[in-house]
């Protein structure tokens, strides 16, 4: 179990954390596009990214974009220790207010982040969801085992949220949500751990395209599969 606790905190400010393992190639791309869409939109904030020590060399990449983009931060652990556990590493090092996930790979489509940041913003949401499973939402390239397995890991989630995606990799809320709020980092779905336990009235859910990853390989394998299993039979216990 994990108790969160906070750096300072800059209210409008956003924190994007962006979990990695081997995603050297996605990386190189998605740093500088990350900081065009904060910039283009006038939004504040800083980039995340936590390594697992990721053999391809995923860490020099970002390093090496620091000087050009000075919001972008980097933790490094030591070695492969988990989605969930990553992205809390991440907010316990995030000085905004907001607080962001999204993969490395493209399947969260940069330009929805505006979106997704705005409700929050203008204080009609606590957390905002990339959602693929509202209206307007939807899935591009993804093979019929991975429909399944995604409707199959929706239905195991519906006893415990109303939300149409909870185990959406691409989401935003305020910091409060998960101030001093005990979190169980298992697993890849790190969002209906916050929604299940986290502190918060509204929802909303906004519609993205989700595209199938273009670059390098997955992690979700049949391991990930039995720890969401394994997550759902705890949270129902709880
Ligand atoms: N730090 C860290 N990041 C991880 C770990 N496992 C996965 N990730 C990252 O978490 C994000 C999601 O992983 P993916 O492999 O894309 O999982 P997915 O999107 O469910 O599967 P695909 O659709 O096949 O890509 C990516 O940015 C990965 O690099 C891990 O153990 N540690
Ligand atoms: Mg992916």
């Amino acid at each position: 179990m994990h108790r969160t606790s906070f750096p300072p905190l800059e209210n409008s400010r956003v924190s994007v954390v962006v979990p990695t393992y081997n995603e050297r190639e996605n990386l190189s791309k998605l740093i500088p596009a990350f900081f065009k869409v904060f910039s283009r939109n006038d939004l504040r904030g800083e980039l995340i990214i936590v390594d697992d020590n990721s053999p391809d060399g995923s860490a020099e990449v970002v390093r090496s974009l620091q000087s050009p983009y000075p919001d972008l931060k980097i933790i490094v652990r030591s070695g492969k220790l988990g989605l969930s556990s990553a992205v809390l590493a991440g907010f316990s090092q995030a000085s905004g207010g907001i607080f962001g996930v999204m993969d490395a790979d493209f399947s969260h489509p940069l330009d929805a982040i505006p979106a997704l940041v705005a409700p929050i913003l203008r204080g009609e949401a606590d957390v905002s969801v990339g959602s693929r499973y509202v209206r307007g939402g939807c899935i591009q390239n993804w093979p019929l085992r991975r429909r399944l397995t995604s409707r199959g890991a929706v239905l195991l989630a519906r006893p415990l949220t109303s939300v149409r995606d909870p185990v959406s990799g691409f989401f935003f809320f305020r910091r409060e949500v998960i101030d001093g709020v005990v979190l169980n980092p298992v697993g890849f779905k790190i969002l209906l751990e916050i929604l299940v336990r986290g502190r918060y009235s509204r929802v909303k859910e906004v519609p993205i395209t989700f595209i199938d990853r273009e670059g390098g390989k997955s992690k979700l394998n049949l391991g990930e599969h039995l720890s969401y299993v394994r997550h759902c039979l705890r949270l129902y216990l709880k």
